[in-house]
């Protein structure tokens, strides 16, 4: 029998990498999908990485318990990956009350169709590095204390305790990833990098002159999207439930990783970049740094692409879709 997995947030990036992985697998792959007006561009991640036809979209939405339940009936899935979330942090300061009730009560809204329709399923959180927010220890753990620093962290924080008290309360088989920053061609525009590295092949490309950018001085644990999405599958292959951090073990700062991206096509990032106080935000994380070793140990997961690579092929990629 071929194993079925229902993933939410199928249209996001994360989405597009997990269902090309979970395909690779042998899965049956479904995902829920926001009704838009734009029907025919919201599959344009899964288009580009060639499944988006071997994957069945449902009607649905996180903040829509009832829908959540009919889609879970309905595909009876093993395995449930629920990446859907207003993910922005810069969105969250304005959109504040959204994204508690996407991002947070969303998360119950989800463990709450799984408990009553699928209770044999397994469960994986997305939750995120930015709980660990104004950081309380220099490497960050499973065991280091959170701190949220903006509407989406303090909103992520709740998914990820209720994640972990349906686990202890009802017994489902509930895991939650702390998932540092990653990346990839398929990144949303408005995240730092690839804002830069589109940036950056729009200048080489002469249809821009400058990229205007905020706090440059902001360190973060960067990966590759694909290699993270493995992560959140070996954590539903073990026997027990668990949280696990997912990082890389190397941070490193808004300006050097901008440096990465306009060296690659022969420019001087100093001649471009100019620094817009618009893009600074009400509080900051000003350094995330992870420490994944019981991933390691546990999962015998590993991060295999630097951010050298990764930035270069993102940049690749933005020249090669703008030329298009
Ligand atoms: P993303 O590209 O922004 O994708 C978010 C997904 O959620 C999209 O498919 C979006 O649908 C969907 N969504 C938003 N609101 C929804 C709603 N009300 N109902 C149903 N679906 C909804 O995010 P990502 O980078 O793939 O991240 C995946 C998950 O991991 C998110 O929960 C994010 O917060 C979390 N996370 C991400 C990172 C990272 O560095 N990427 C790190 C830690 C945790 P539309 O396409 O219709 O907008
Ligand atoms: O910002 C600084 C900004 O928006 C990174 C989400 O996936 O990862 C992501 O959240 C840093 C911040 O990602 C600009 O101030 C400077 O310090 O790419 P970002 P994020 O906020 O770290 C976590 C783990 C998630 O869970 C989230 O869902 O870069 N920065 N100048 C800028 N950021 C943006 N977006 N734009 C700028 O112009």
């Amino acid at each position: 029998m071929k194993k079925r997995a229902l993933v939410t947030g199928i249209t996001g990036q994360d989405g597009a990498y997990l269902s090309q992985f979970l395909l690779s697998k042998g899965y049956d792959v479904f995902g829920v999908i926001r009704r838009s007006s734009h029907r025919g561009v919201e599959d344009h991640r899964l288009r580009w990485l060639g499944v988006a036809d071997r994957v069945t979209l449902l009607d649905g939405d996180l903040g829509d318990a009832s829908s959540l339940v009919r889609i879970v009936k309905e595909t009876r899935p093993d395995e449930v990956y629920n990446l859907a979330a207003q993910s922005f942090v810069a969105s969250s300061w304005r959109q504040p009350v959204l994204t508690a009730n996407i991002t947070g009560v969303g998360v119950t809204n989800m463990l709450e169709a799984v408990r009553a329709e699928a209770p044999e399923a397994r469960f994986y959180q997305a939750s995120s590095s930015e709980m660990f927010g104004l950081i309380q220890e220099e490497r960050q753990s499973e065991k280091t204390p959170f701190y949220p620093r903006s509407p989406y962290a303090v909103a992520k924080l709740y998914g990820h305790w209720i994640t972990v008290n349906y686990r202890e309360s009802f017994g489902l088989h509930a895991s939650s990833g702390i998932l540092f920053n990653h990346e990839s061609p398929l990144r949303g525009i408005e995240f730092v990098t690839r804002k830069v590295t589109d940036g950056v092949a729009r200048i080489k490309l002469g249809m821009a002159k400058e990229l205007r950018l905020g706090n440059i001085d902001a360190k973060r644990d960067w990966g590759h999207a694909r290699d993270y999405v493995q992560a959140m599958w070996l954590m539903l292959q073990q026997d027990k439930p668990d949280d696990y951090v997912v990082a890389t073990g190397v941070t490193t700062t808004v300006r050097d990783m901008c440096r990465i991206a306009f060296a690659h096509v022969g420019l001087d990032m100093d001649k471009h970049v100019v620094i817009d106080p618009a893009f600074y935000r009400p509080a900051e994380v000003d350094v995330l740094l992870g420490d994944p070793s019981k991933a390691h140990a546990k999962l015998g997961w590993k991060a295999t692409t630097t951010l050298d690579e990764m930035i270069r092929e993102m940049v690749d990629a933005d020249l090669a879709r703008l030329k298009a």
